[in-house]
């Protein structure tokens, strides 16, 4: 049975594409399972559309974030004809948002045809086929002036600020949560040294995509390619160490992210191999040599950074991450130190298969 948010989201997704569509939206359906916004497919008598209501807490700087889409559309849909690719749809009167009456923000784009999401990886050819989508996309924007882009989310990869906050709200503990999440603290503090050793690198800021995990690539459904890099809004200046990690973080496990059956995390190391060589296939015109030595320790490090997250979400009182239920964040968190902990472990294989790809 339907809850009467649910319902109400529907209607006010409606009226919402009514209001980008000039009124000939006929059917509304939600999409997808990302944390941060709530999507709908919106089919209509000109075709199908993708329909957001916005998360201004997690984005407190909209424009920002649709300013930056917009100059990344332009620059891969004009300069290098990249196609299909991610084609924002807005008002008539040229804005990128309708604010309904209870002040929500919605935003369009139009909806990629042919193409599905793994929820998780199944076969090493998605794994190949999702690194060389994020190698091309990296590739295509190696010569973006990062500077030309707004810091949607400031230190948003910054893992030492991330630290420091992660410590404050351990120390004043507002739910009560810290005496169950002991292990994990003690687990976090053991590996933060990473984050000293990545600052330190020197590594290049380039146009990143900042939440480039498996699920943020459409794949042919006949399986044969893939289709567009999805889901821009954290598009802005970082390194390519945070892109190939996310990528490594969602593509080598068996089991989704949230997963609590934390003894069945491991790195499956020829799907592993499958990524770099699709990465590289693309990435290596661009792709430095300090830049390429260092892809494993970029998957450690977004691994234990996105582990801290979820974390102190938890201890927080899940304000950022929606949980289904108690200990959701905690699992999530569980989950992603078991991974690097997995990581780790085969570092030494990973390095081997890393530095063999074409480069
Ligand atoms: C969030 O909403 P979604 O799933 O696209 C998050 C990412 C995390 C990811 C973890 C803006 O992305 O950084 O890696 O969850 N996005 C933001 O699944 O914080
Ligand atoms: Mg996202």
């Amino acid at each position: 049975m339907l809850t009467s948010e649910w319902t109400d989201g529907l209607h006010c997704a409606l009226e919402a594409a009514q209001v980008f569509l000039g009124g000939v939206a006929i059917d509304v359906v939600p999409l997808g399972s990302g944390h941060i916004h709530r999507t709908y497919k919106i089919s209509s008598l000109g075709g199908s559309f993708l329909l957001q209501q916005f998360n201004t807490r997690v984005f407190d700087r909209p424009e920002q974030v649709m300013a930056n889409i917009m100059k990344v559309h332009r620059h891969l849909y004009y300069e290098k004809g990249m196609q299909p690719v991610l084609t924002p749809v807005g008002l008539s009167s040229g804005e990128a948002f309708w604010t309904d009456t209870s002040g929500q923000l919605w935003r369009m784009f139009e909806f990629i045809e042919g193409g599905y999401v793994p929820e998780v990886v199944q076969t090493p050819q998605q794994a190949y086929l999702i690194g060389r989508a994020f190698g091309a996309f990296a590739e295509a924007l190696a010569d973006f002036d990062p500077t030309q882009l707004h810091e949607v989310i400031p230190g948003f990869h910054d893992s030492l600020a991330r630290w420091h906050a992660f410590q404050q709200v351990l120390a004043k503990d507002p739910l009560g949560r810290a005496a169950s999440a002991g292990e994990e603290t003690d687990a976090l503090q053991r590996q933060c040294h990473l984050f000293k050793t990545i600052a330190a690198l020197g590594l290049p800021q380039r146009v990143t995509h900042n939440d480039a995990k498996a699920g943020n690539v459409l794949l042919r459904t006949d399986g044969s390619d893939f289709l567009a890099v999805v889901d821009w809004d954290t598009i802005m200046p970082g390194y390519v160490l945070a892109d190939f990690g996310d990528l490594v973080r969602s593509i080598v496990s068996p089991v989704a992210e949230d997963d609590p059956r934390i003894e069945q995390v491991q790195v499956r190391l020829h799907f592993f191999e499958a990524l770099c060589q699709g990465f590289l296939s693309e990435a290596h015109r661009i792709i430095t040599p300090n830049e390429h030595r260092h892809l494993v320790l970029g998957a450690q490090w977004i691994t234990i950074e996105q582990a801290m997250r979820f974390l102190l979400d938890y201890l927080a009182g899940d304000m950022y991450y929606a949980a289904q239920y108690e200990e959701h964040n905690l699992n999530r968190a569980r989950n992603q130190l078991a991974l690097a902990e997995a990581i780790q472990r085969h570092a030494e294989e990973m390095q081997h298969i890393a530095m063999a790809a074409p480069c």
